[in-house]
């Protein structure tokens, strides 16, 4: 795969900078990815790049979102028709003689097998499977093939779904039968969530890879990390090494401790009973758990559910990195000074660790195991130690204004702004064939509509933070539902008018906002509202079977006026 990006969306990042892409590209192409409103920064820059260079948008998304005024052409596909909609654009490249051969012979492998697969993807097809005409087809292919470099960007529209890892797949095909990877201003890049998760993937916050993506199952990785992190007990009885059994995924853990197969859970920043898929079924299952631990700023929902609450201080209250989305590491400096006994979680868990070795009498082995941090620069030197891929950082080089975007090799190395030049990360790229598959529930008679879910500009996620400000408040006081004008007639739903949606699973309510943004049949509904406005009573814990990600974009409801 594209150095890997595929086999966990953790390990995925933006292959070039928007800088560049801004600068470079001669087209963009939104997918998937509400930009405006949920990257507001590159959103306006895409926006100045196509006022100022003339940049040509294409833009995929089965709702009309802002930045589709933007566009030279906007596709209202329907949802979950990713890989049918990419496959049907790649045919007409080929046959059309569009790719870029020489760099396919060159650089990629597996072509042949790829090819045969896009047979059955005729523009006709293409076009019963996403809606999408046959002319609007042949359009965007056309202006892909010739406004080049093409740099693709996407979000959750692709990602939150059953076939998530086979979208992404069909993007980084795309890329390669284009010639756009290992280009400036092309590349994938999906634009990654929350201020920190590509830091947090990087750091190991993954089942199966240690930081630095060194994977848990690879002895020379192991063998390392043991001689960091190993500790044994003073009596000698036992060695604490390291697992090299890949762990669970959030989305696994939950069900398991539901099914007592988990008795403990220490949740960290996280708000599950709010934003997890199914929540009916998400509290059950945390009210099962023996033992649950919370680490928070606020008493969320989740915190009703908890043993034990641990105070953490917020972002603006601590020093430490942030790792955006285009694999640059930023300092972030404490503003605030801390109230009563909050503290900042490297400090809470390092505390902890240090009873933990002292309860169970351990000694320490390892060349790191000893949790003494004096500062979060300090975690900095031991991150460096022991993941090549952030061995160049170190605070001063920060602190020093440096803008360093990993992999950076040492401290004389000036980062890797842009992925895959000259070769891939694995050598060749390898087109992977993917076929369309419809998502696990779809509309039928009981539950007509189609329920996509998502974001707005004014909230975050559980609104736990955004919530608290009376200002964005007013701005957008609850839950709203997007219903399309011809089901509002249809249904006699006014604007404003408090409906309710209900699934297989359960029920939401809020006020319609009649729009033209949806198209008819689909209904969308952000879960920044929790208990009975939240949207995750009704979506579905379908999940993908290599990423685990749930099929949050895709599942059936009906509607009920009130
Ligand atoms: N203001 C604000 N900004 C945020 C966040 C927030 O809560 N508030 N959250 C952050 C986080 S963690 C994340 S992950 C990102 C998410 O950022 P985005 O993924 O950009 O935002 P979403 O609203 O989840 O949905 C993206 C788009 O997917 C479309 N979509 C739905 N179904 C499909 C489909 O089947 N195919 C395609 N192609 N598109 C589909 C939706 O119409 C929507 O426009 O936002 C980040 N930014
Ligand atoms: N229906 C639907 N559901 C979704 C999605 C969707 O598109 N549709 N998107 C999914 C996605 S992409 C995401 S990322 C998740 C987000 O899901 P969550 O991460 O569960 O949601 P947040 O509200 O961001 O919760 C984070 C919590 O961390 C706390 N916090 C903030 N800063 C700190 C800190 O420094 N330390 C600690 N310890 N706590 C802190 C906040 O108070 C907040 O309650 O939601 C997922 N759920
Ligand atoms: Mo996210």
């Amino acid at each position: 795969t594209v150095a890997g990006l595929a086999m966990s969306f953790g390990s995925g990042a933006m292959s070039n900078t928007v800088q560049d892409i801004v600068d470079n590209a001669e087209s963009i192409f939104i997918i998937g990815s509400n930009t405006s409103e949920q990257h507001p920064v590159i959103g306006s820059k895409i926006r100045q790049a196509i006022i100022r260079r003339k940049v040509k948008l294409i833009v995929a998304d089965p709702r009309k979102i802002d930045i589709a005024e933007f566009s030279s052409i906007y596709l209202r596909h329907k949802a979950g028709t990713d890989v049918a909609l990419i496959n049907g654009l790649m045919h007409i490249i080929l046959e059309n003689n569009w790719q870029d051969q020489q760099y396919i012979d060159e650089r990629c492998e597996n072509f042949e097998d790829f090819k045969a697969t896009l047979a059955g993807y005729t523009p006709e097809i293409v076009s019963s499977i996403t809606g999408i005409s046959v002319n609007q087809l042949i359009k965007t292919a056309e202006m892909m093939a010739t406004h080049k470099p093409m740099a693709v960007f996407w979000a959750m529209g692709i990602t939150q779904h059953s076939t998530g890892v086979l979208n992404v797949l069909t993007l980084a095909n795309l890329q390669m039968v284009l010639g756009n990877m290992g280009v400036p201003g092309g590349g994938v890049n999906p634009l990654r969530g929350q201020n920190n998760v590509q830091g947090a993937c990087d750091m190991g916050g993954l089942p199966n890879v240690f930081p630095g993506y060194q994977t848990v199952t690879n002895k020379e990785f192991i063998d390392k990390f043991n001689l960091a992190w190993q500790t044994k007990s003073f009596t000698g009885e036992f060695d604490n090494k390291l697992s090299t059994k890949p762990g669970l995924t959030s989305t696994e853990m939950i069900p398991m401790a539901g099914d007592g197969k988990i008795k403990a859970l220490y949740i960290m920043g996280e708000n599950p009973l709010v934003t997890d898929p199914d929540v009916y079924h998400t509290r059950k299952c945390l009210q099962a758990c023996d033992f649950i631990v919370l680490q928070e700023i606020f008493p969320s929902d989740t915190s009703a559910l908890a043993d034990v609450l641990l105070p953490g201080v917020s972002f603006a209250e601590k020093d430490g990195t942030f790792t955006n989305t285009e694999r640059r590491v930023q300092l972030v400096r404490q503003a605030i000074t801390p109230k009563g006994s909050a503290k900042p979680d490297w400090e809470i868990l390092s505390n902890l660790a240090k009873k933990i070795l002292k309860e169970e009498q351990r000694e320490i082995t390892g060349d790191f195991a000893s949790w003494d941090y004096k500062n979060a620069s300090e975690i900095m030197e031991e991150i460096g130690a022991l993941t090549p891929s952030y061995a160049g950082i170190h605070y001063d080089r920060l602190n020093n204004g440096e803008s360093l975007h990993w992999p950076v090799k040492d401290a004389q190395h000036p980062g890797t702004p842009i992925l895959h030049i000259g070769s891939f990360t694995r050598g060749k790229g390898k087109f992977h064939p993917t076929e369309h598959i419809d998502p696990k529930e779809m509309p039928d008679d009981e539950f007509p509509f189609l329920l996509t879910t998502g974001r707005v500009l004014y909230h975050w996620h559980a609104g736990e933070m955004t919530r608290r400000s009376s200002d964005l408040l007013e701005v957008y006081p609850g839950a709203y539902i997007e219903v399309h004008p011809e089901d509002a007639i249809k249904y006699g739903i006014r604007q404003n008018q408090q409906i309710t949606l209900n699934s297989r699973r359960g029920t939401t309510r809020g006020k319609a906002l009649i729009t033209d943004r949806v198209s008819p049949g689909l209904v969308f509904a952000n879960f920044h509202f929790p208990g009975e406005q939240n949207t995750n009573n009704l979506t579905i814990a379908a999940l993908d079977p290599v990423a685990k990600i749930p099929e949050y974009k895709v599942c059936a409801v009906n509607l009920v006026i009130e």
